[in-house]
């Protein structure tokens, strides 16, 4: 859009009147962003009505992607940058002496999500509205989001995240958009006058579920999509049927607050009324939006494409049966057949603890009808397989076995597409976890690899970089990241790698002096920074990590004058609440950073900056700020990571197992341009198949290991006495389940080549470009566009820029 300074400063002195009755000078930082995001809604107002006419007009084809989490963070900057008016804002806000820092402060993190599933999903958001792709998300207004962390004598403390006190400028409440949504009681099937089956409802609730939209501007191309949140309300009852005052928290409860649980699956009750709630009022509102169009309900898979994101929205499966039995009143085949035209699933994990399951018992009682429906999905699901192929694989693919609803199943069998996240993962998934599917349904299996926002995690968050890129290679990059491969002309060109370390030289400095401020650390900018941000989990390995730097500290204490490369760990993670062995770990780190910061016979050479509540916005501090990418995950384990593309994206050299995404991310950059080490999958397999790892052997056997180890249960490390202790077992005593100490040398190894590489300034330069420009690949925007044409069948509108 085209703004010009002197008109941006009318309209924000204007919406400060209107919103706050206040002047410029006198407002808080809270009322300029109030302002401010209230005034960027309305610059993209008319786009809005715009594209959603358009949409209707055209008849154009929606994809509505299901997520339980959305993880947007911060969005002021995202839409200025987007809209195309950062600059002028930013400039107009100079001029009345306000700097667009301070109003970003304000602005609540959006953490409607855990990690990499909701980030995920945000990151499909933008690139979806950026490529012109009519896609909208579908989701849960949490009142509380991801929780807040802090650290109280080095222990993980949660408070809760209330980002809504202060009011979000970016959402619509629609309450003519409102749905119902029916849970409990007891159904009967009772035929109407033309004998079709109906089902009554006895004593259930019905709940209203209120949307709250929030848009999603596309990049300089005038295209807004909307991403829908529901949020539960009592509903109006009739005469003498009040809530009792219990009755009504329960219904509060179902929006209240996001469960933390990353990886992991959590059989309660609430969490399957969260799943049913956003399934059923998000299919609703489509369904409904869609037949006012006029359209016939046979042609929906047509003009709709719904997508599962894991399996929380896996109901979407008999919960559109429902809508097209019960209400469209079409035959079961019918039915069928649209519903697996329309659907289609992501599996995000092969960690046998995330996938859902859920007790027969527990989904009849809360959701009786969907329960009717998915026994007989899986009654003919049976009969069909069984006489096709047999009754062994019927039986093991079946969605209902020992008395669990399994949700995997049920989002493969109802749906015409199954994909995985990157190339390893997929494969797995094919040949391994999912294989007997496979088996069944081949054409329905593929890979979609996942990919970043690239403009959020190099344009916004890293501006001196860019600069530098624009300067190199021309702007080109900025809508199209593929451009960054233009950059690779320039590997050994001297003048270049200086300017690109410079820009990293300033960004470390600002995050040293972020990191001194906040938590009273001092790290010097001239160390290597390494950083491990992501989840806390044993299957991460940031254990790994943490004896690494045990080990280097154990040797500097032997001889504090070695030479040794000054490094700073920088840890990002948060535990599941309830996940014990992860806030051991988050504990043990912050004991050995105590030790080590504050030891005078290391002189500086280590330092450990575990940086607490990591969330997106303080991702985009610390991605643009660092050297090294450790991905160091057991290989098989890690489905694709995203955190490592943001950070070769900023230049980091990965240091990696063979897992996940880091594969493609060896095979963009080169063998030359990352550190590899460590059990490749097939190792590890054949670990569990020969059963034959023992990792008490390794730890009596290797002096260094040994004394790491023992570091922990010796009192070396202070205050640790029964996390120490619980570390070692878990290690030595219950056998290593993440083969930690068996990749332990290797890793040392990379580490000790990475250190190597950065002394050496040119190299160590190349590699970092090399990153940069092989980064364009791992875009969200080319894997949204390809989900678009493989998956969801449906074509970018056309736009005004
Ligand atoms: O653990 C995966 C992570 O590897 C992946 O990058 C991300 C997005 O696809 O999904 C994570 N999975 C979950 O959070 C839960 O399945």
């Amino acid at each position: 859009m085209s703004l010009t300074v002197t008109q941006f400063k009318k309209d924000f002195k204007k919406r400060l009147h209107e919103k706050y009755a206040i002047e410029v000078e006198d407002a808080s930082n809270v009322e300029w962003y109030g302002a401010l995001g209230s005034l960027v809604k309305a610059y993209y107002s008319k786009s809005l009505r715009k594209t959603h006419k358009q949409y209707i007009e055209e008849e154009t084809k929606q994809a509505y992607y299901f997520s339980i989490e959305f993880l947007p963070g911060k969005m002021l900057k995202s839409n200025l940058l987007n809209l195309g008016i950062l600059d002028v804002v930013r400039d107009g806000l100079k001029s009345m002496s306000i700097e667009l820092e301070d109003v970003m402060e304000a602005e609540p993190d959006m953490a409607l999500g855990n990690g990499g599933l909701g980030r995920l999903a945000s990151c499909f958001m933008d690139s979806a509205a950026s490529c012109a792709l009519p896609v909208h998300g579908n989701g849960i207004r949490y009142d509380y989001g991801l929780f807040k962390q802090r650290f109280v004598d080095g222990y993980q403390v949660e408070l809760p995240d209330s980002w809504l006190q202060g009011g979000n400028p970016w959402e619509v409440r629609r309450e003519n958009k409102a749905v119902e949504v029916r849970m409990g009681g007891t159904i009967a099937l009772v035929p109407d006058n033309s004998g079709n089956l109906i089902p009554r409802y006895y004593n259930a609730k019905v709940l209203r579920a209120i949307p709250y939209d929030t848009h999603m501007v596309g990049y300089e191309n005038g295209v807004v999509n909307n991403l829908r949140l529901w949020s539960v309300e009592i509903p109006v009852t009739e005469e003498g049927n009040y809530l009792t005052l219990e009755e009504r928290q329960e219904v509060e409860n179902i929006t209240a607050v996001l469960y933390p649980d990353d990886s992991n699956y959590d059989g309660r009750q609430l969490r399957l009324k969260q799943e049913y709630f956003f399934v059923s009022a998000g299919l609703q509102s489509i369904v409904n939006y869609y037949l006012r169009s006029g359209q016939a309900i046979e042609e929906l898979p047509e003009k709709v494409a719904v997508h599962i994101n894991d399996t929380h929205p896996a109901m979407c499966v008999p919960e559109l049966m429902r809508i097209l039995l019960d209400e469209a009143h079409l035959s079961w085949e019918k039915a069928w057949n649209i519903t697996v035209k329309v659907m289609s699933y992501t599996n995000h994990t092969l960690m046998a603890e995330a996938l859902e399951k859920w007790p027969t018992q527990m989904v009849e009682e809360i959701v009786p009808r969907i329960y009717q429906i998915i026994q007989e999905i899986d009654r003919r699901f049976v009969a069909d397989v069984s006489e096709q192929v047999g009754c062994d694989i019927a039986n093991r693919t079946r969605i209902i076995q020992n008395d669990h609803v399994h949700m995997a199943h049920l989002a493969i069998i109802g749906s015409h597409s199954t994909n995985g996240v990157a190339k390893i993962h997929s494969d797995l998934l094919k040949n391994v976890v999912l294989h007997d599917f496979y088996l069944l349904y081949p054409e329905r299996f593929n890979n979609k690899t996942n990919g970043i926002a690239e403009r959020r995690w190099l344009q916004l968050s890293n501006e001196e970089l860019s600069g530098v890129l624009d300067e190199t290679i021309g702007k080109t990059w900025r809508k199209d990241p593929g451009a960054l491969k233009l950059l690779e002309a320039y590997r050994k060109d001297k003048k270049v790698l200086k300017k690109i370390a410079q820009a990293k030289q300033h960004n470390k400095k600002n995050l040293a002096a972020f990191i001194k401020q906040e938590y009273d650390i001092e790290v010097s900018s001239d160390a290597i920074f390494d950083v491990q941000i992501k989840r806390l989990h044993a299957y991460k390995r940031q254990l790994l990590n943490l004896l690494h730097i045990v080990k280097l500290y154990l040797d500097l204490k032997e001889n504090p004058d070695r030479h040794e490369q000054a490094r700073v760990f920088i840890f990002g993670a948060k535990a599941a609440p309830s996940y014990d062995y992860a806030k051991t770990i988050i504990k043990c780190i912050n004991e050995v950073a105590a030790m080590v910061n504050h030891d005078p016979d290391i002189k500086g050479k280590l330092k450990i900056a575990f940086l607490p509540n990591y969330n997106v916005s303080l991702a985009e501090k610390i991605i643009p700020a660092a050297d090294v990418s450790e991905q160091i995950s057991l290989a098989s384990k890690e489905a694709s990571g995203t955190s490592n593309m943001k950070l070769m994206l900023n230049g980091a050299v990965t240091l990696a197992t063979l897992d996940g995404a880091n594969i493609e991310i060896k095979d963009a950059v080169g063998e030359e341009n990352i550190v590899i080490f460590g059990l490749t999958t097939e190792e590890v397999y054949q670990y569990y198949r020969n059963n034959n790892y023992n990792a008490r052997e390794i730890y009596e056997n290797d002096p260094t290991i040994h004394r790491v180890l023992n570091a922990f249960i010796d009192g070396t490390i202070p205050n640790i006495s029964r996390e120490g202790q619980e570390i070692f077992d878990s290690l030595v005593k219950y056998n290593d389940e993440y083969f930690t100490l068996r990749d332990f040398n290797d890793y040392v190894k990379g580490q000790e080549t990475i250190a190597a590489a950065y002394q050496d300034t040119e190299r160590w330069g190349e590699m970092c470009l090399m990153n940069i420009a092989n980064a364009g690949r791992f875009s969200a925007d080319q894997t949204v566009e390809r989900y678009a044409e493989d998956i969801w069948h449906i074509e970018a509108v056309a736009t005004e820029e």
